[in-house]
């Protein structure tokens, strides 16, 4: 039997539809900037996220990095919060790749950040200091329930940002999330950014590749670090391919991923022995605590399996179950039941 894979919605195989674009794209050599159907997939992007240009890389974390590098100098300081992915999941590559310097504020639990301590954390001119060059967010917010942030709170930021000189960078790998979520434009939680990365490979559904977008400028500069850290492609277009489909006819489906997680949230916090408060839940991502005599985090993850149900452990006892297109409304039932016969063994 197929496992129904909670572990994340990067899981998601292309479409059909996909398949066959992918198959029959028109392509050139990337490096030359001769493939069409690439440029018409950065063009599509800069569009939806309201920006002059847009580069294709390989993945999230390349699509971060190659924009704090664009951002930064050696011995930049950046301001991110303690529960950012590229603060936590990107091995830290700013660092050892752009001497970046992290400075990291602890998110609330809706993966915003306090903005007292976000202002107070900004460097002044001192023989000492770093330069503070850089605020980095992320919506949604993956590590804090999959949060998305409010349009309300990235003017806030860009208020402070403007005050100090400081550019924003948005991890916005799941940015169309927090669109359908919040039921706006992208572009209305896009424009307060410098420079905003987002992903076709999660909850779009396509095999590879993400987006920075940006000013012209910003994205010229990109697109040579890009070639620095190995992400020039060739005929990439076939790649891009996907990523269209995924831009024009994947982004609404969504709304399914959150709904699905809403019922299955409701379910799991009715079962004793695990720990979720269901009103957090506002996008495709489900973290819960487990809390139960017998069976440690361990144990859980191996019966499940044993039951052909994926899901994450993301630190001790805590899990993390992500819904997409490739988990159905009827497998979401199955998933809470069978956790509800595990826990009541
Ligand atoms: N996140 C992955 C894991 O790395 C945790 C996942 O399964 O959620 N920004 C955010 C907010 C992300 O969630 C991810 C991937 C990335 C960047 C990096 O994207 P990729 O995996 O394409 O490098």
């Amino acid at each position: 039997m197929k496992p129904i894979d909670l572990r994340s919605d990067t899981l998601t195989q292309p479409t059909p539809a996909m398949r066959k674009a992918m198959a029959n794209a028109e392509v050139g050599d990337d490096v030359f900037e001769e493939d069409p159907t690439l440029k018409k997939l950065e063009t599509l992007a800069a569009k939806k996220t309201g920006k002059e240009s847009a580069l294709f890389v390989p993945s999230g974390t390349m699509g971060n990095l190659v924009s704090v590098l664009s951002h930064c100098q050696r011995g930049d300081e950046i301001l991110l919060g303690d529960r950012s992915h590229i603060f936590l999941h990107e091995v830290g590559g700013i660092a050892a790749l752009g001497g970046v310097h992290s400075r990291i504020i602890p998110n609330n639990p809706d993966g915003t950040l306090p903005l007292p301590l976000l202002e107070n954390s900004i460097r002044q001119s001192d023989i000492h200091y770093p330069p503070t060059r850089l605020i980095c967010l992320e919506n949604t917010h993956n590590f804090c329930q999959g949060s998305p942030l409010s349009p309300e709170f990235m003017d806030s930021v860009r208020v402070l940002a403007t005050k100090y000189g400081l550019k924003i960078h948005l991890d916005g790998a799941r940015i169309f999330n927090a669109a359908v979520a919040l039921d706006i434009e992208v572009e209305t939680l896009t424009r307060q950014a410098d420079s905003v990365m987002f992903c076709l490979s999660k909850g779009l559904s396509a095999p590879v590749g993400s987006l920075i977008c940006s000013s012209r400028q910003f994205i010229q500069r990109a697109r040579k670090f890009r070639k620095m850290v190995g992400g020039g492609m060739r005929q990439a277009g076939h790649l891009a391919a996907a990523g269209l489909v995924a831009l024009e006819n994947l982004v609404q489906r969504l709304k399914d991923d959150h709904l699905n997680a809403k019922t299955l949230a409701e379910q799991l916090a009715l079962i004793k022995g695990i720990e979720l408060d269901q009103t957090k839940i506002k996008t495709n991502i489900i973290f819960f605590k487990l809390n139960h005599p017998q069976i440690d985090g361990d144990t859980f993850i191996n019966l499940l399996e044993a039951k052909s149900i994926k899901i994450l452990m993301t630190d001790p006892g805590v899990f993390r179950a992500v819904l997409h297109r490739d988990v159905s409304r009827e497998q979401t039932e199955t998933v809470a039941q069978t956790i509800q016969s595990i826990l009541t063994l």
